[in-house]
């Protein structure tokens, strides 16, 4: 068919239209990483999360005495201290052997039709819209999960051990941010997202926690981390204008032995400040399977920002400790 003059300008129009669509997207983006940029360096940044964390400061020092680490905690923040990252058995933590009540429960999770479905799609090759783009995890729980507080899971990441140790490190009480399943399918292609080297921008410190529902080897998406390169370790240090380094940067400063790969038995619970860089979840050779927990501090990013990742049914005032009601202060009632 003949093009006539009107269709031309019609067609001129779109592409202008999209032509300003795509500007106006670059402009969007680029205002967000530059304000993500300045909020983190800002120091006005520092003078007010020191203040919003003043009242969890005193409240820590008010439980000194259910606070102070045991042991074998204390030699937990002592390497979170010196390298940013650390790494037990759950049961070698937690008193009761938690863990096996924990994985019974995350393999069902994996058992619902809904789960099984989006596994078996993004196995055949389907790559869903999903929270964040990280189309090689599967949430079973969903992009807000529901917790009770009486479950198991809940118990542990709010256990005094757990928060003696994330407490100790941050020199405050706490709160828990997010807390989710992540089943990593398998699928070869490059690394992308998190799976690429980076550091994480919502705190000045801040501890991720991995709890390993599989054995996790080199090949099913192992958590990489550069020890010493946390905010507060003795490696810190600026590498590009952004939170992801260019690819190949970090492997040229880095050699392979100052680089740490996080394989470990099931029941494994990794310990990280991701202030420093890190990586992880690309499996190649079967699933990943992980229970991952955030825990900043009261003056994060996320936290200013009032989004709630989880939530929560129960009575509160069930919870054991004023430090773990703390922590989910914030979060919604489911
Ligand atoms: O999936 C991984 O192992 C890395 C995840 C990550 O970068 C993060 O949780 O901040
Ligand atoms: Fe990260």
């Amino acid at each position: 068919m003949e093009r006539t003059a009107e269709s031309l300008a019609r067609g001129r129009l779109f592409g202008l239209g999209r032509h300003l669509r795509d500007s106006a997207g670059k402009v969007r983006r680029f205002y967000r990483r530059t304000r993500a940029e300045f909020r983190y360096r800002w120091p006005v940044y520092d003078v007010w999360r020191r203040v919003r964390n003043t009242e969890p400061r005193r409240l820590y020092r008010l439980e000194a005495a259910r606070m102070a680490p045991r042991e074998i905690e204390e030699t937990v923040i002592r390497q979170l201290r010196e390298t940013g990252i650390s790494m037990v058995q759950l049961d070698d933590l937690l008193p009761g052997r938690k863990f096996s009540e924990i994985q019974r429960w995350a393999a069902a999770q994996l058992q619902v039709p809904a789960a099984r479905e989006r596994i078996a799609a993004v196995e055949g090759g389907a790559r869903p819209k999903v929270k964040g783009d990280k189309y090689y995890i599967v949430r079973p729980l969903g992009d807000t999960p529901v917790f009770a507080v009486d479950d198991a899971v809940i118990g542990a990441t709010l256990s005094d051990p757990i928060l003696r140790v994330v407490c100790g490190y941050l020199g405050m009480f706490a709160r828990l941010v997010a807390l989710d399943l992540w089943y990593n399918v398998p699928m070869e292609g490059p690394d992308v997202f998190s799976q690429r080297w980076h550091r994480d921008p919502e705190d000045r410190a801040l501890i991720k926690t991995f709890l390993y529902l599989r054995d996790v080897g080199e090949s099913n998406g192992a958590f990489c981390y550069v020890p010493g390169t946390h905010n507060a370790g003795p490696l810190r240090q600026r590498i590009g204008r952004y939170n992801y380094p260019d690819d190949g940067v970090i492997e040229e400063r880095f050699p392979s032995s100052a680089r740490l790969v996080c394989t470990g038995r099931a029941g494994t619970l990794v310990f990280c400040d991701t202030t420093g860089f890190h990586r992880g979840g690309h499996a190649t050779a079967g699933a990943r399977f992980v229970f991952n927990a955030v825990y900043t501090t009261n003056g994060s990013e996320p936290l200013t920002r009032a989004v709630s990742q989880f939530s929560l049914k129960g009575s509160r005032s069930d919870l054991q400790s004023p430090a773990a009601r703390y922590a989910v202060g914030l979060v919604r009632d489911a």
